[in-house]
């Protein structure tokens, strides 16, 4: 069959605003493309365009009132605290710093007169391109446009069939020239703009375009690049930030010139090398692939979907479209991915396009392990390492404590004091530790001890904090206070209701799995022994997890009444996902007791964001329901998929195409009980299929076949030589690559097997 359907995103009409444009990124830098007839427009952003430089914004207020606003929790004095808590325990000021936009570059084109005709755009996964081509007055233009990580540039290739035939004038552009402090020529071909990106010692920034003509002229006239009667033009783009770089102007010439001295069919073969390098560990096809829906824009799939059709392909392209954009949003060297991955053409997007960090930025990253893009999650651990730094002043000046901490969100700068004067998430301790949980995933994934060796001592740190920060609470257990269960509101019998708590469930799962992780990673290294006795006394004093009175998880440590119990988040579901303690397999009462917490979230509205959503993929993924996770999986790409296939918050925000991908991945292989479950979640819509690349924790890299929802053929490599363990109920033939058959021990229901570093493990069912 043709990919085509899989991998390609393609329009017959130019977009017609930003969520129709096409995303290209090199994890850096990275553009839009609308691909517009007359006018070209590529707005683009860098990582690093920031407003404002680093400050210390924890509040001064909040140790001394620490003890008070405790006992306020403690004997249900809601009132009181929240008032506490708003003045002495926001951040001073109480926002972070929010992501720019860096501008447009518009190139318009001086067309013969005539018709446009076979108009088409489209953005090619399989090699990172979006290519535009059309006809007018008989000549065919084509645009290619790239960012490419090994040479750290945007290229923009035009070509007409017609010699001499492309003449266009290109310049900056960002808010109407509002927010631009310098714009103007270097040299003859190239053009630049210089701006301050705001606040006090805060961050510049340049972008600079330098164009290639084949035949034809080009000069520079004002802010113009202008070229007359060539060939064939590349244009290269380039943009740096005082963030990285003393002199932004400087490295993004540099970067011009080392990039302009190669051939663009060089530019382009080792572009989309270093691209497939990544984006070909991972095939996907689901179901019976359908012939018309690779003939039709994705915008007519979506509606087709919308409209009752079905369209397998759409599925596997939704997937690969969020494995592509985590290549293109998150590269080593580059700052991890945020709200809207690095696209923003905003000077005040939403939620400032930062990192949320009570789900959304941890969502971002899910597929990065599973997906095979282990590389594309450094850039959050670097993240994580400067917030260690800034979070340990934030856990001695507010809490007195040793450790680090953060809150519900950080920025450019790593902050870690709270964010927002807001209720129902803003007094958060747990941002930090939920992230250092992605550094154990990372070894899980791959077992290397050097990498272990260090993420222990970030997960060391964390769990620290909570050993000077949990109180005992009036039922004697060991709890957080203040806290939230992000961020949803519950009343109490006495009427008072309010978002403040202590204890919460979210809380109580986060550090069970941290100090958990903690005690495996210090035995793993045989180090602190005396720790893990001191981290296992916790956990027994943590509360245990309980049923309320409609069968449903409880949300809090006490049954209070939900006051919204359609919530977008469903933080008491953590230890179902991304958690590991509630399962089916060895918790059935509280996986039931999940399950009607879902129905009853879902029952009362919930899911109505595209991440709430694909969290809940990947819950019922978990739950072994195949599926509740595809008709979850199809209503995110219903009614929260933006015609660029962009996750819609609404507005666009991109953490639902991250979980939605790993959901899926969730559907087909599952690692994080004791061994690996092939096709957990199969839902009848797809009857045959293949996947190839899926990652499992141990080192093992998994292909799958599968044919009437049965294995046919799945083979295992195993890159470390670890024990291979494989829930089977039913019987599973596992033989080496020769074909002659292995016998594996029955523990349970799990088949194990001792692994050879490097060998491959043919698993077929009877
Ligand atoms: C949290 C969520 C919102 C949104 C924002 C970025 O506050 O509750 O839905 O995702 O983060």
């Amino acid at each position: 069959m043709s990919l085509t359907a899989e991998t390609t995103l393609w329009y017959d009409q130019p977009a017609l605003n930003w969520n129709e444009a096409l995303p290209i990124g090199n994890g850096r830098l990275g553009g839009m493309v609308f691909g517009c007839v007359e006018e070209e427009q590529i707005q683009f952003n860098e990582d690093s365009i920031w407003y404002g430089g680093p400050r210390d914004r924890n509040n001064p207020d909040a140790l001394a009132n620490l003890s008070l606003i405790r006992e306020l929790l403690f004997e249900g004095r809601l009132i009181e605290a929240h008032r506490l808590s708003e003045a002495a325990f926001s951040g001073t000021p109480r926002s972070q710093r929010h992501y720019l936009t860096a501008g447009d570059f518009f190139i318009h084109f001086d067309h013969p007169e005539g018709e446009l005709a076979n108009y088409r755009r489209e953005l090619d996964l399989e090699k990172a391109v979006a290519i535009t081509t059309y006809e007018y007055g008989g000549i065919t233009y084509r645009r290619e446009v790239f960012c490419s990580y090994p040479d750290q540039v945007m290229i923009i290739r035009l070509e007409a069939d017609r010699p001499g035939a492309l003449s266009l004038t290109s310049r900056f552009e960002r808010k109407k020239g509002k927010h631009m402090d310098e714009s103007h020529r270097h040299g003859t071909d190239t053009i630049v703009m210089t701006n301050d990106c705001g606040g006090r010692e805060g961050l510049v920034y340049s972008a600079a375009a330098k164009a290639i003509p084949v035949g034809g002229t080009v000069r520079v006239v004002g802010e113009h690049l202008i070229i007359d009667q060539a060939d064939e033009v590349v244009i290269l783009l380039a943009v740096a930030s005082t963030f990285r770089f003393k002199d932004p102007k400087k490295q993004c010439y540099e970067l011009l010139n080392q990039a302009a001295v190669k051939e663009f069919n060089l530019l382009k073969e080792t572009h989309i090398q270093d691209y497939q390098h990544l984006f070909n560990r991972v095939q996907l096809n689901l179901g019976k692939p359908s012939e018309s829906p690779s003939v039709e824009p994705v915008n007519k799939r979506l509606e087709k979907l919308q409209s009752g059709g079905e369209d397998t392909g759409l599925y596997a392209l939704h997937f690969h479209f969020g494995r592509y954009l985590l290549i293109s949003s998150s590269r080593p060297g580059s700052l991890p991915a945020n709200l809207q991955g690095i696209w923003n053409d905003s000077m005040s997007p939403p939620w400032d396009s930062k990192f949320t960090i009570n789900i959304n930025t941890q969502m971002n990253y899910w597929p990065a392990e599973s997906c095979n893009l282990a590389e594309c999650h450094l850039p959050l651990f670097e993240l994580i390492e400067r917030m260690r730094a800034n979070g340990r002043v934030t856990a001695e000046k507010m809490y007195g404590c040793r450790g680090f901490v953060a809150h519900h969100n950080t920025d450019i700068w790593a902050d870690t004091a709270p964010q927002d004067i807001y209720p129902p998430a803003t007094q958060w301790v747990m941002g930090g530790a939920w992230l250092t949980l992605h550094l154990w995933e990372h070894y899980k994934y791959n077992p290397d001890p050097a990498f272990l060796e260090q993420a222990y001592e970030t997960m060391k740190e964390a769990t620290l904090f909570f050993q000077d920060f949990l109180i005992e609470s009036p039922e004697g257990y060991l709890v957080t206070n203040p806290s939230v269960s992000p961020e949803n509101r519950y009343g109490l019998p006495s009427g008072e209701s309010g978002t403040l708590c202590y204890g919460p469930s979210m809380d109580n799962q986060i550090l069970t799995e941290l100090l958990n992780a903690c005690i495996e990673a210090s035995r793993l290294l045989s180090t602190d022994e005396s720790l893990r006795k001191e981290w296992a006394k916790i956990i027994s004093r943590l509360p245990d997890m309980k049923v309320g009175q409609y069968g449903q998880l409880q949300e809090w440590l006490v049954d209070y009444e939900e006051k919204d119990p359609g919530h977008r988040h469903i933080s008491h579901l953590f230890a179902l996902h991304p958690g590991t303690t509630i399962s089916p397999d060895y918790t059935p009462d509280l996986a039931d007791a999940a399950r009607i917490t879902l129905h009853r979230r879902l029952k009362n509205g919930g899911g109505h964001t595209g991440w709430s959503r694909a969290w809940i993929i990947n819950f019922w993924a978990r739950l072994l329901d195949g599926e509740q996770a595809y008709y979850h999986t199809r209503e995110l790409l219903k009614k929260s998929t933006l015609p660029n296939l962009f996750d819609n918050h609404p507005p666009f925000q991109i953490d639902g195409n991250f979980g939605a991908a790993a959901g899926i991945a969730e559907m087909l292989l599952q690692s994080h009980l004791d061994g690996i479950r092939i096709l957990p979640a199969l839902p009848q819509a797809w009857k045959q299929g293949s996947v190839t690349g899926l990652r499992a924790r141990g080192g093992f890299t998994i292909d799958i076949e599968w044919e009437e929802h049965k294995l046919t053929n799945g083979v295992i490599t195993s890159d470390r030589g670890e024990k291979l363990r494989i829930y089977s109920d039913s019987l599973i033939r596992i033989a080496s690559a020769d074909g002659s058959e292995l016998s594996a021990e029955r523990v349970g229901n799990l088949l194990e097997l001792p692994t050879v570093k490097g060998d491959k493990y043919i698993i077929t069912a009877y």
